[in-house]
Formats: C-alpha cells, structure tokens, sequence
C-alpha cells in the first residue's frame, strides 16, 4: 500500500491491514492506545480479583471468576493486537512495570465492598462498553476485530453487575446503603475513564483524522450518563452529583464534570492504589517468570526435534 492509498483507504472508511504501509505516527498511536488498553484489561483484574476468596456465594463466586478470566483474555487479545504493529509484549510490560506507560485511571481506587463488584461491572463495564463499541469500527483491523468479542464480553459483565445490584437493592436497608456507597465512590472516576476533556486531549483530532478514533473523549462521556442514569433510577440509586438533570433544549443530561486535577493526579501515579496495582502486577510477572522459560525451554526443544 502506498501513502496515497492509505490514504484513500482512510477516507473510505475500510480497514488498515498489518502488511499494509502504514504512517510512523499511525503505528505509534496505535501501539501507544492498545498497549495502554491491553494494560489496563490486565491490572483491572485486581479491584474485582480482590474479592474472590470472599464471594458470597458458589453462584457469586462462579461469574465473577469467569468475569475476571475474561478480562485476562482481553489483555492477551490486545497484546497480540499489539504485536502485529511490530511491538514487543515483553517490552510493553517492561514500560508498564516502569511507569512508562498508563493504564486507565479506574483501576487505581480501591474495592471496598462486595457491592463494588457490582458497581464495577455496571460503571465500569458500562463506560468500557460506551468507549469500545465504536472501536469495533476502528480503521486498524485487528483492533477492530479484537473489539468484537471483548464488547460482547463487556456486555456479559454490565449485566451480570446490574442483576446483582438488583439483588442488593431487594434485600436490607445495610445492603441498599452499600450499593449507594459504592455508587458515590465510582461515579467520578467512571466518567474520567472517557479520558480529558476535548479542548485537554492532545490526540483526540488526530486520533480521528486517521478513525482510530470515532468519536471524542466529551461524546463518549455524555453517551455514557445518558445511558446510566435511567439505569440507576430504575435499581433506585442516586447519584453523587446535585447538577445531573434533564435538558430538554439539548435532548440530554447536563452534569458536572469530574474533578480533573485528580485525574491528572491518578494518570501521573499518585491516586489511591497506584502503587499496590504495579507491585502486585509485578509479583506476578516475577512469579511467572518459570513458565515462561519452560514455554521457551519447550519451544525450542520442540524446535530442535523437528530440525533432526
Ligand atoms: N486513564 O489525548 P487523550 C476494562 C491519557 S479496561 C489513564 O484523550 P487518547 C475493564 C492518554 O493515554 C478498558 N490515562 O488520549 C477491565 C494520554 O496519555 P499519553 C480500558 C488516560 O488516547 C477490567 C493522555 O491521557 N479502556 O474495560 O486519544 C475490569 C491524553 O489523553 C485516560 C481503554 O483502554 C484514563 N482514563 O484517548 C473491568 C479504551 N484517559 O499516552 C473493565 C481504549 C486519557 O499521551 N483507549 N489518558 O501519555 C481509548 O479509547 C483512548 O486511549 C482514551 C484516551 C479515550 C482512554
């Protein structure tokens, strides 16, 4: 492919290949979005992870076990997206474990409760869900592809995060006042996970020049209340923020924007749970350092029997 047919592929709408020429910047937008991406599927294993020993049921304990592994799955679907573009996946989580790279800033609050895992996959999913769709339809093939499956997933998660909610909804006065309680801390950090605001975002205009992108970090955003909120006043919570109402003129909600100096904060590695999120993501890099020599030890054997 030429830069002229880049070009014109671009303009049309189709998809970018991995054989196919391709800009540096393009590439490098791309390696620097899905390793983020593949990143934060990986260490947002943790907040819902943390639960697991203490799910309060075989039931409970049984989805959010698939939900988690799920979640693992992305990752390795995104790192060989990555790998595509040329990456090196031991080199991405290198960055990462070096605070070279980000992951989303959702992942560095805490889980306090078992109504977070709730809250988690009804917010958290719920936002993935708003931001990824529309990467179905991204301009590089194999994230586009990639996204296929891990919304279909995401959905499973959203769901199975709003039915127990439900539930708690249903039950006593302490269990109702947990789920506000996990609604109150989320609701902030839910809606930084668009990303900043668009007269803030240095690669949102490019990113949508070239449709990796296909709608801004703002669109995103309010897409996402618009859809959450006649959720929440169906399980009967409110949300933490006096200023969300209809606007009739504007067909949509009006709410007030979350607190960016902590955004910054939490990207730049200062927020709640920084810290514990790398050294756990680190132990267990360390800790599987074994298996990856066996794979590698076997590889190679294997490699060799097939020479002789
Ligand atoms: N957190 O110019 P901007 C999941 C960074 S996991 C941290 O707007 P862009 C799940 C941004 O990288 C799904 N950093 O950037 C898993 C850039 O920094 P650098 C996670 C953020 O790329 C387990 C700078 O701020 N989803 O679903 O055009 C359990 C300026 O931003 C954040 C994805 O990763 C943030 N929130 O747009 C449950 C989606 N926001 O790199 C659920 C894929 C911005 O220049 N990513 N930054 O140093 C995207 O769609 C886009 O990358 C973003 C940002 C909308 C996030």
């Amino acid at each position: 492919m030429s830069p002229r047919e880049f070009e014109e592929v671009i303009a049309a709408g189709q998809r970018v290949e991995p054989r196919d020429w391709m800009p540096d910047g393009y590439r490098k937008t791309l390696i620097r979005q899905i390793a983020q991406h593949a990143h934060s599927e990986i260490i947002g294993m943790q907040p819902e992870g943390h639960w697991l020993t203490r799910a309060p049921s075989l039931r409970r304990k049984a989805i959010l076990l698939a939900k988690v592994q799920d979640e693992a799955g992305h990752g390795i679907y995104l790192y060989s997206a990555a790998e595509t573009l040329g990456a090196d996946r031991a080199e991405l989580t290198a960055k990462l474990l070096a605070r070279e790279h980000k992951y989303s800033s959702i992942f560095n609050y805490p889980a306090l409760s078992y109504a977070d895992v709730g809250v988690i996959g009804w917010l958290v999913d719920g936002a993935a869900i708003c931001n990824q769709v529309p990467l179905c339809r991204s301009s590089y093939g194999p994230y586009a592809r990639a996204m296929i499956r891990i919304c279909k997933e995401e959905s499973f998660h959203q769901r199975q995060g709003y039915e127990l909610l439900m539930q708690m909804m249903r039950g006593t006065d302490a269990q109702r006042a947990m789920v506000q309680d996990a609604v109150d801390r989320w609701w902030w950090p839910a809606l930084m996970m668009f990303g900043p605001p668009d007269d803030q975002s240095p690669n949102t205009a490019q990113s949508m020049a070239w449709g990796i992108k296909r709608h801004t970090n703002d669109e995103l955003r309010q897409r996402f209340v618009d859809m959450t909120v006649p959720q929440g006043e169906a399980l009967g919570v409110r949300f933490p923020d006096p200023a969300l109402a209809w606007n009739a003129q504007r067909g949509c909600y009006d709410f007030t924007p979350p607190d960016w100096a902590e955004f910054t904060a939490v990207i730049n590695g200062h927020g709640p749970c920084n810290d514990d999120r790398l050294a756990a993501r680190k132990a267990a890099h360390e800790g599987g350092r074994w298996v990856r020599e066996a794979a590698m030890a076997f590889a190679r054997r294997s490699a060799e029997q097939q020479t002789a």
